[in-house]
This record gives structure tokens, C-alpha cells and sequence, in this order.
């Protein structure tokens, strides 16, 4: 297989070396002349810990302590120690599916908000050493630790600022400590590739009892002049990631994305740790940037950072990840991936699986490159010899630089035989500083005039842009504008597979059905009567009306293949055009707008529907609202019909078993009833919030 962007590059300053050796060996050496003097490099320029680190591109968080057995997201300080205890901890699960996956290391969280260390720390008495697990005796950074090294990957920490339990936080007092943490973790535990410091900090918590608001002053209190000294006299080989970095810095968001427009240069100066403004203004860089404080995108694979089992179902799908991908690694952006460990101590099975699904489909959009070998590369300027255009064939060593002054320049292929492909990447080297503002790519029609097919603006160390599907025999790398001469490090073109999976399937109140293929420029086939959409289906060109229950069954086509996805198949219920909600209150249409995504909540705990005419009804579904944070969850139930919505006659009353741990679609049947007014009553719920529904429909015939 060919190499793909997971599997980076490893770019020392010796192999640097020994690619000039060989550039000039190749050109004919000292026999045909000199090197051009080298491209002045732009300020700011990486330092060396820092090109390690950007090499890496694709690495693990992994969110694991008081919060997994308190399902919390933030604890408060107050957790007894004796809560965490993990039922079959095995770190080793954790590094082989890391490391199967491309990642190039974990960063663990030694210490959340809520002060709980993972190591025998000698600071505090909140850590493992007060734990159930191994009767205190065990140390949780130790063994993931030798885990990921043992996998040949390397070990970050974070270390919360904040901290909730700390009975000192907010005074001088607490800094030592920090301090004294931060001294113990990087030194008892060998190499440590990054340092992440959390902006997150100050508010209510426990501390020590006092249970009570302590605000710090961010931009003062920490001194963190001193403590990054200390880590770089602990651990002069890490990276130091915060708000303001100073070596990583922050995308700015917990989507995973960074910016079309994502300089590495940062106006370091102007910003500290947890600053609100942050996000908004600084997050994506600055062209003028003072140093090179290169963007990481951190993101969970659940909505939540812990272990939650009501998120079991939640993990995120593989066209949500896909957007991750090319949406941080494709945008000059290093990709941080959370798992949330489970309360056994392990990844569990659903992430591993996507994980799995993204991997595999990395690995294959870029497996298939264009031969560029084949092409005949030209460019509009080129600074001279050894610095030919020819270099962006190779990954590393050689470079493309265009001449001093230039700061527009075009790179030309023009193949032999038209070629296709539906992704660009291209990396600057960045040793030199970041310099391209704006490019557009361009491909010749068979008219032979030029079209353009996309535009961006920064490169950076990698960007990659997904485009259509494209046929041409020439295609131009147009660098439009540039902070100085410009440098291409590698560029390359790839055909990737469509993403074959099923289209997805939305109706309306109206009963509007509207189909949506997981991709550009795929086809989407379905039928209504039962048969094979791979045989007897219907193209699907627009959104058609479905008001009775019927099942519906799809598929997504590649054109150009031929290849079909596997069939989707969903059982629509009776549309709900004339549906009422009685009593009407407000956002009742949330109800019944076959949107799972909008909720509506009563405080009578009971709601009901006018269907518009009599059915015989064989059942009905409640679909519980889908927010991150659950509240008035119904969870046993009473269900009644009636003919002139005044006399009611309760057909069924149940449970809704695990809704709590898997808020999915619940679906009851009964023996057929007619009626025309249905009434759902909560007889119990999750709390004494207001009853919630994101939807409540009915199930008529057999269906
Ligand atoms: C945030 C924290 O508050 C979250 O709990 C999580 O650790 C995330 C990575 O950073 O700021």
C-alpha cells in the first residue's frame, strides 16, 4: 500500500543533510557548479522540538479518572478517592489500537479539574494511592506509559491548572505544588513528548472543604515564565501546549476543525492562557504572527471527554470523522483524538470500530497518486539549482523554491495521458517559515483554455483540499500571493474511493422525503415496494411524498465505478400532515416534525395528539430527546386512546428499559386499537424536569 499522510514522514536534520548530499551528487555535483544560496528563511521560523512534533500529525488524548466513575464531565474535588476502580485496566489495549491506527502517541490526563492524580504523587492524598484499584498501590501514568513505549509510541500529560480539590488553590501556596507535580511527572515517567496546559481555570469547587468560588487572576497568578523554564530544564525535547503556547497553541474549538486561513505564526505576546477573546481572535494565527506557535485540534470521539454509557451509541459516525480528518490535518493542523476510557479501563469496542472505519479510509483516499513521475513539471520561477522543481516529487530533503523577490509563481503539470483525481495535497517547507497567502489549482479543458478548480489561501505544513471528481491531461498549482519567495516541500494529487456507505433518510411533517448521499457526485437509488434498489430502484432526483407506512430502502452508486453501498433500510410510519398537538403550547410542533434534533417539553407530564382521523393502531414510538445533557427523560410510561379526545381508554403502561444509558428510538406495540386522539402520560422520569420528547409517533397495520 502507498504511504498515506497517517504514516508522516520523519525529517531530521541529518536526513536533511544527507538529501543535499545526494541532490548534489545527482545534479552532477561540484562538477556542474554550486548550489544556489538557500532561500532566506521568514520569521518566525519552527524550532527544532517543534518540526518533531509537527511530524507526528495524528496522536491520542485519552480522558481518564474521577469523572469516568462519577459520570461527570467536570468533578468537583470532593470525590472520594476510594471510587476509582477499574475492572480490567490494560493500557496495552490502549497502544495497539493507537498504534494500529497510525497514531504516533497518547497524552493522559494525569490530573483533571478536580485534582485527582493518576500517579502516587507526594502532594496530595487525592490520588491513587487512596484508590480501591490495587489497593492504592498502583500508578496509572507508569503503566500507560511503558504501554505506548512499549508500542514504539510516545507519552504526553495533562495537567489541569485548576484545580478543584487542592485546598490551596487561588494562593501562592499552590503554585509549589503545581509546580511540584508538574516536577514529578517529568521526571519519574522517561521521555515526554508534550506538556498540555488546560486555559480552563478558576470557579466554584471543593477546596478542602471550603466549597466555595475562587477566582484567579489568569494572566498572573500561574507565572508561567517559570514554569515552562522548568519543564524545559526537565524535558528540553516537549512541546508546551496552551492558549498561548508557547510551542502548540489551541485550534480555538472542541470540533476538531481548524481554519480555511490557519497561520503556524501566533502574536504570542498578546495572549495568555483561558483569555475569553481567544477563540475569536487568535485562534486561527496570524499572517504577522511574532512566533511559530503551530495550531493542534482536539476533539472526542463521543460527544462527551468521559466515559459516559448513555454515549455508547454517540460515537462519531465516519463521515464526522472524515470532516475531522481533512478539516485539521488538511488545514496546517495537528489532530488530538480523545477516547474516553471506560470504567474497565479500556477503549472501547464502539470507538474502536470508527476509529477503525476512519483509518481505513484514510489509508484508502490516499493509496491511489496520480504518477507525477510520468508528468512533465515546469514552474515560472525557480531560485536555481537545487531547488528545481523536480524536488516535489520526493516527500523530504529536496524542496521547490521559487526566486527571491517572486512572490507569485506557478507550478505546471501536463500529463501524457489524461489522468483523474478528487484530492490535492501540498506542504511548504516549513524549516523556512510559512509564506503562501492565496493559491488556486487549475486543470486545462480538452478546449485547451485553463478553468480553475479550487482556491485557498494557507498551506503551512500540510493542506489538502477534497474535490470532485476530475479528468484532465494539465493541471496548475497557482501561487497567487506569498509573505516571500514561496517554497513547496511536496505536492501530490490522489483518486479516492467515494465514501460508499447509504444515503440518509429525512422526512418532513409534510411527509417530504429527502434522500442525502454521504458525498458529491454519487447516486442515489430506492424503492417502496420491498424489492432490491439495487435491481428494480428508482434514481432519486428530489424530495417525493410518503404519508403511508411504508419501508423505504436505498443506496448510494459511484457513476464511475459502478459500485454500489450496502442497502439502508427504514420502516416510515404514518406521515404526520394532519397531526395536531392538543393544547398547542409552545414549540409543540417539535413534537411531530420528524426532526429528532428539536425537543418539546411539558409540564403537565402528559401530552396528546389529534391524528386527524381514526386508525387502528397496533403501537406507537417515543423517540427521548438527543441533547448531550439529558432532563426529563420518561421512563415508565402510560399510553391511551380516544375517539373525541375527552374519554380516554389506556391501552398499555411500561417501562422504557436502559432509555437513561441508551437514549434511542422506543418503540411499543399492542393489540390493534382504534382511535383517533392518542395521549402519552410520564409516570415516572429521570428527574423532576419538565417531560421531554424529541418525537412521539404511531404504528398502524403490521408494520
Ligand atoms: C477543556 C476541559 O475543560 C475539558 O474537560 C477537557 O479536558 C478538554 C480537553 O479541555 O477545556
Amino acid at each position: 500500500m502507498e504511504k498515506s499522510p497517517l504514516i508522516t514522514k520523519k525529517k531530521t536534520r541529518i536526513t536533511s543533510l544527507y538529501y543535499l548530499l545526494l541532490a548534489l551528487l545527482l545534479s552532477g555535483g561540484a562538477c556542474s557548479g554550486p548550489s544556489a544560496t538557500p532561500p532566506e528563511p521568514v520569521m518566525p521560523i519552527p524550532h527544532e522540538r517543534q518540526l518533531e512534533w509537527q511530524d507526528m500529525e495524528f496522536y491520542a488524548f485519552a480522558h481518564f479518572n474521577m469523572n469516568t466513575f462519577t459520570n461527570r464531565e467536570w468533578g468537583m474535588g470532593d470525590e472520594d478517592p476510594a471510587l476509582f476502580n477499574p475492572t480490567d485496566f490494560d493500557p496495552s489495549q490502549w497502544a495497539k489500537i493507537c498504534r494500529e491506527a497510525g497514531m504516533k502517541g497518547i497524552i493522559l490526563t494525569a490530573k483533571h479539574h478536580d485534582g485527582f492524580c493518576l500517579w502516587p504523587t507526594e502532594t496530595t492524598s487525592h490520588s491513587v494511592k487512596n484508590a480501591t484499584w490495587k489497593d492504592g498501590k498502583g500508578d496509572i501514568v507508569r503503566e500507560v506509559s511503558e504501554a505506548f513505549r512499549a508500542e514504539g509510541l510516545k507519552f504526553g500529560v495533562y495537567l489541569s491548572p485548576w484545580d478543584r480539590n487542592h485546598p490551596d488553590y487561588g494562593k501562592p501556596e499552590y503554585i509549589d505544588v503545581f509546580r511540584q507535580q508538574l516536577r514529578e511527572l517529568l521526571t519519574n515517567y522517561g521521555e515526554i513528548f508534550e506538556v498540555w496546559f488546560d486555559g480552563a481555570n478558576g470557579g466554584t469547587g471543593y477546596y478542602g472543604g471550603a466549597n466555595e468560588e475562587r477566582r484567579v487572576d489568569k494572566k498572573s497568578y500561574y507565572d508561567w515564565a517559570t514554569t515552562i523554564d522548568l519543564i524545559r530544564e526537565l524535558q528540553p525535547n516537549a512541546v508546551i501546549f496552551g492558549d498561548a503556547g508557547p510551542d502548540v497553541r489551541w485550534v480555538g474549538n472542541e470540533h476538531g476543525f481548524a481554519y480555511e486561513t490557519t497561520w503556524s505564526n501566533l502574536m504570542r505576546d498578546s495572549v495568555y492562557g483561558g483569555m475569553p477573546e481567544y477563540a475569536k481572535v487568535y485562534a486561527p494565527g496570524q499572517e504577522n504572527g511574532t512566533h511559530w506557535v503551530p495550531a493542534e485540534a482536539d476533539v472526542s470521539i463521543r460527544p462527551g471527554w468521559y466515559y459516559h454509557p448513555y454515549e455508547d451509541h454517540k460515537v462519531k459516525s465516519l463521515p464526522q470523522l472524515l470532516d475531522i480528518y481533512y478539516h485539521s490535518i488538511g488545514r496546517n493542523s495537528s489532530l488530538l483524538l480523545n477516547f474516553p476510557i471506560d470504567r474497565r479501563g479500556l477503549i472501547h469496542e464502539n470507538d474502536q470500530a470508527q476509529l477503525m472505519k476512519l483509518v481505513h479510509k484514510i489509508r484508502e483516499d490516499f493509496s491511489v497518486p496520480l504518477p507525477l513521475d510520468k508528468a512533465s513539471i515546469t514552474a515560472t520561477s525557480t531560485l536555481g539549482k537545487g531547488y528545481e522543481v523536480s524536488a516535489i516529487l520526493e516527500e523530504k530533503g529536496r524542496y521547490w523554491a521559487a526566486a527571491e523577490g517572486t512572490i507569485a509563481a506557478t507550478i505546471q503539470l501536463e500529463f501524457p495521458d489524461p489522468v483523474r483525481f478528487n484530492r490535492f495535497l501540498v506542504q511548504e517547507n516549513i524549516e523556512l517559515g510559512q509564506r503562501i497567502k492565496a493559491f488556486d489549482v487549475e486543470i486545462r479543458t480538452e478546449e485547451g483554455s485553463w478553468t480553475p478548480l479550487a482556491s485557498g489561501t494557507t498551506v503551512g505544513f500540510k493542506r489538502i483540499l477534497r474535490l470532485p471528481d476530475t479528468e484532465t491531461t494539465a493541471i496548475r498549482f497557482a501561487i497567487t500571493d506569498a509573505k516571500a519567495s514561496p517554497t513547496v516541500q511536496h505536492l501530490a494529487f490522489y483518486l479516492a474511493p467515494k465514501l460508499l456507505l447509504p444515503p440518509s433518510i429525512t422526512r418532513d411533517k409534510s411527509g417530504m422525503v429527502s434522500l442525502k448521499a454521504p458525498e458529491e457526485g454519487l447516486e442515489i437509488w430506492y424503492t417502496l415496494d420491498g424489492s432490491d434498489p439495487a435491481q428494480q430502484g428508482k434514481r432519486y432526483t428530489e424530495p417525493f411524498p410518503v404519508l403511508d407506512p411504508t419501508a423505504i430502502r436505498v443506496l448510494s452508486k459511484d457513476p464511475g465505478t459502478g459500485e454500489i453501498s450496502e442497502v439502508a433500510l427504514k420502516a416510515l410510519q404514518l406521515a404526520r400532515k394532519d397531526w395536531t398537538v392538543l393544547g398547542d403550547g409552545e414549540q409543540s410542533e417539535h413534537l411531530i416534525d420528524e426532526d429528532p434534533t428539536t425537543n418539546y417539553f411539558t409540564d403537565t407530564d402528559r401530552v396528546s395528539i389529534d391524528l386527524g382521523k381514526s386508525y387502528a393502531l397496533t403501537g406507537f414510538t417515543y423517540f427521548p430527546m438527543q441533547n448531550r445533557y439529558l432532563s426529563g427523560l420518561i421512563t415508565r410510561y402510560a399510553f391511551a386512546v380516544s375517539e373525541d379526545g375527552r374519554q380516554w381508554t389506556q391501552v398499555n403502561e411500561g417501562e422504557f428499559g436502559n432509555i437513561v444509558n441508551s437514549p434511542i428510538e422506543q418503540r411499543v406495540t399492542f393489540p390493534t386499537v382504534t382511535g383517533r386522539y392518542i395521549q402519552l402520560r410520564a409516570l415516572d422520569k429521570l428527574d423532576d424536569n419538565p417531560a421531554s420528547y424529541a418525537e412521539l409517533g404511531v404504528l398502524i397495520g403490521n408494520p
